[in-house]
């Protein structure tokens, strides 16, 4: 049984859905980020950097959305969500997840957090936004040679990640939906079941 502290539509979302798309057994517990709940002593105890989501492994608590997602991918290879270590696609796979933190998640992160950076916010705002831009270029002719998934034919991990940050972007001058294959690769993510019940869980009806 894991246990998720998560916030609706943060980077919780991808963990909540791998959750109910590999059909694990869990338990939610909100963090209230507008009361900041995230900044409390308790909550620190268990995630230092204050942020969400936690997800609580065997009665530890561990963190980093997109670790905890490879995480439970691999502790449950029977849903099919990686390639395995040995697989000839592990280390595109490797790629696309930290090439999505490092290149998607962390402009979004800027966008919806500019006074992170002690600066102008709308500076940061436009940095990221170029940012962001030119990353979904680059994913967009990636799904176009190689689609419809990040890894052609095989869904995995990485296809759940890209479409929680593609959300992220729904209010930014060009969000990431507006780029053609971006557009069908999000269309395809959201028709699958797991996505409404996890919007119907979270309350979340935006870019649904
Ligand atoms: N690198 C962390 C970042 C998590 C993160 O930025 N979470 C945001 C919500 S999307 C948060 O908790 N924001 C509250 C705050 O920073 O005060 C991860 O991927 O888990």
């Amino acid at each position: 049984m894991y246990a998720l502290y998560y916030s609706p539509g943060t980077a919780s979302l991808v963990v909540h859905w791998l959750l109910i798309e590999m059909d694990l057994a869990h338990e939610l517990r909100t963090v209230d980020i507008d009361a900041r709940d995230h900044k409390r002593a308790e909550y620190l105890a268990l995630n230092p950097n204050g942020v969400v989501p936690t997800l609580i492994v065997d009665g530890e608590p561990r963190y980093e959305a997109a670790a905890l997602a490879m995480y439970l991918a691999d502790r449950h290879p029977e849903a099919g969500l990686a390639p395995e270590v040995a697989d000839p696609q592990r280390a595109q796979y490797n790629q696309w997840m930290f090439n999505l933190t490092n290149t998607l998640q962390a402009p979004l992160r800027l966008w919806w957090y500019p006074s992170d950076l002690q600066a102008d916010d709308e500076a940061v705002r436009l940095g990221a936004q170029a940012r962001i831009e030119a990353a979904c270029e680059r994913f967009d002719a990636q799904l176009a040679q190689h689609g419809p998934y990040l890894l052609g034919e095989r869904l995995s991990v990485a296809d759940f990640y890209l479409t929680m940050l593609m959300r992220w972007t729904r209010k930014m001058p060009r969000p990431a939906h507006d780029w053609p294959h971006l557009g069908a690769f999000a269309q395809r993510m959201k028709a699958r079941p797991g996505f409404a019940t996890l919007y119907q869980r979270e309350g979340l009806s935006e870019w649904a």
